[in-house]
């Protein structure tokens, strides 16, 4: 196993480890949204924003356990923002990480109230006593990661993307659309780094955008996985999105096109990312294991 690998179940194991802890402190039996909750959130997903976030954290030397709990927030909206992108009216996707969708395991209004439920836990973690912080801190981390899934955000990249099935949408509108839609969370777990160490409006700035970045490269590759990849290590049926219609970079382009487009926006995040110098190497390592990924 690649030391890459290793670290990302190290982080993987870690974020589930506090996420576990958190809903032990919850009597299960108080609410029928928990079993769907979990089903949702341990279903084998790869944390990867996790790990971005550990590795940001290098670069300023931030408390493990910290990133740790703020890794856990963001895993919340990642899970919520998958569960509600499965349901009939989003992405209509019956199978999710080689697992039942939430919706086709238990119902629609289960997979929706049990989403929403997760968005607000992430912002329960965030404010929760186990995050020490000061109070400016944590409250500059709800309001970034408010920012980032909401109407600028996430919900707005969806909007967009479902909005642009079997269109004819230009390159720069893709590219938009993807940076809100899988972007600014990954532009979240670099910016929480500097909030947490207490930076400027400028180094937040530079570091959120080296996020979005991040957050399209991997956007690029799940399409190009959507391509050319195996329905079995990527959990899901393959070559869904030409079969929707799908604005990609890969439907419009072309697969050594986007191929293209994807090494010269890696090229371009490295480069900021090497002025943070020797401290920055895992974060590089993170966004080269990117492209060769194939799940
Ligand atoms: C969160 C406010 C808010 C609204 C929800 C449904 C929705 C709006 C947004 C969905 C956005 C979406 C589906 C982005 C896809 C990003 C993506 C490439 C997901 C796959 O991520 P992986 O590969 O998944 O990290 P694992 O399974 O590893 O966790």
């Amino acid at each position: 196993m690649s030391s890459f690998y290793k670290k990302l179940n190290t982080t993987a194991k870690d974020t589930d480890k506090y996420l576990k802890n958190f809903f032990l402190n919850k009597n299960k039996n108080s609410s029928n949204l928990i079993k769907p909750m979990k089903y949702g959130l341990f279903s084998g997903g790869k944390r990867f924003r996790s790990a971005i976030l550990v590795n940001t954290g290098k670069i300023f030397k931030i408390d493990y356990k910290k990133l740790i709990i703020v890794g856990a927030a963001i895993e919340c909206i990642h899970a919520y923002s998958l569960m509600h992108d499965d349901l009939p009216a989003m992405d209509n996707d019956d199978l999710r990480r080689g697992k039942l969708s939430v919706h086709k395991k238990f119902n629609e209004f289960t997979a929706l109230l049990s989403g929403n439920a997760l968005l607000t836990l992430a912002f329960e973690i965030l404010s929760s006593s186990d995050l020490k912080l000061n109070k400016k801190s944590k409250n500059e981390l709800i309001k970034a990661l408010s920012v980032c899934s909401g109407i600028f955000g996430l919900a707005e990249g969806q909007y967009l993307d479902l909005t642009f099935e079997k269109k004819k949408i230009s390159q720069k509108k893709i590219i938009d659309m993807q940076k809100k839609k899988t972007g600014e969370l990954f532009g979240f777990c670099c910016e929480s780094v500097a909030i947490i160490a207490g930076k400027n409006i400028k180094i937040r700035k530079k570091l959120k955008d080296i996020g979005i970045n991040i957050g399209l490269l991997f956007q690029i590759t799940d399409d190009m996985l959507d391509y050319k990849g195996n329905s079995s290590s990527v959990g899901k049926p393959t070559k869904m999105d030409l079969k929707k219609g799908k604005a990609t970079l890969v439907n419009l382009l072309g697969y050594e096109k986007a191929l293209f487009f994807a090494n010269k926006t890696k090229n371009q995040i490295n480069k900021k990312i090497k002025k943070y110098g020797f401290k920055s190497k895992d974060l590089l390592q993170s966004v080269n294991f990117l492209l060769s990924r194939d799940f």
